[in-house]
């Protein structure tokens, strides 16, 4: 008996809306459950150990079966639903190109999130303090990876063909959220206008923009000055530090 999806998410999570436009773009039900990563509810024991040994989201439960990391929930959701060739590849040679751009992303382009994150949350997490450290490591990180984008979109549309893939899902958000704290502005976009037009096309999907919004908002508030609420002490974007320095 196929059991209904439950996806465990937080909207203003990178690899949590790319997930989560995964599933509406090839129409999968599933029912959704927020984590409230603001006050640490992925950190308790009780949640570790029920779903993620990390305390990291995205995290989808299939019945008994539970899998975290996007790109494994990516890949699985690809061998279970009949989606459109063009997501995961038709090909070994497509499908080896998706996955390359997956682990590429997972060790580079996501840890330039240091720049969102030390910009904007760090204060709400830890008080005024200077991060200017940990934002110029993000800020590399995500400069040579636009480098990086610009470069393999010159021969194609998307990242990895001439047709949409999971691949630009994940790195879109990633870039929506540096756009939403204004990390990314016109600068950037000149000179990389491959990037730019790649991303505006993407921000055209029916489900890109209202995915976005949270994380909009957010972006917003924190450029006016406004507080983030949390209770948390911990960081939310482990793997960005300079060091693995408590800063409590
Ligand atoms: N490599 C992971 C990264 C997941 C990730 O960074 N999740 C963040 C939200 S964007 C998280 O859960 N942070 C909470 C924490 O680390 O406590 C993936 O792609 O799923």
């Amino acid at each position: 008996m196929n059991s209904t999806l439950r996806y465990l998410h937080h909207p203003t999570s990178q690899p949590c809306r790319a997930i989560n436009q995964l599933l509406l773009e090839v129409d999968i039900p599933f029912e959704e459950e927020i984590v409230n990563l603001l006050d640490g509810d992925n950190e308790l024991p009780s949640f570790k150990e029920k779903y993620n040994p990390t305390g990291q989201v995205p995290i989808l439960c299939d019945g008994d079966f539970v899998i975290w990391e996007s790109s494994a929930i990516a890949f699985y959701l690809n061998e279970k639903f009949d989606m459109p060739s063009h997501w995961f590849g038709a090909t070994a040679q497509q499908k080896a190109i998706i996955q390359q751009y997956c682990h590429w992303h997972t060790s580079y382009l996501r840890r330039g999130a240091g720049a969102f994150f030390y910009s904007h949350f760090a204060e709400c997490i830890w008080g005024k303090r200077d991060y200017s450290k940990e934002i110029a490591k993000g800020r590399y990180i995500l400069d040579d990876s636009l480098n990086y984008l610009e470069r393999w979109l010159t021969n194609n549309s998307y990242l990895c063909g001439d047709k949409i893939s999971f691949a630009d899902l994940l790195a879109y958000h990633e870039l929506v959220s540096h756009v939403a704290g204004e990390i990314l502005g016109n600068e950037d976009w000149q000179k990389h206008p491959n990037v730019k037009q790649w991303f505006d096309k993407i921000s055209e999907r029916p489900h890109s923009k209202p995915l976005s919004e949270m994380i909009m908002q957010v972006g917003a508030m924190r450029i006016a000055g406004e507080p983030i609420p949390m209770t948390r002490k911990t960081s939310l974007a482990k793997g960005t530090e300079l060091t693995h320095v408590e800063y409590n």
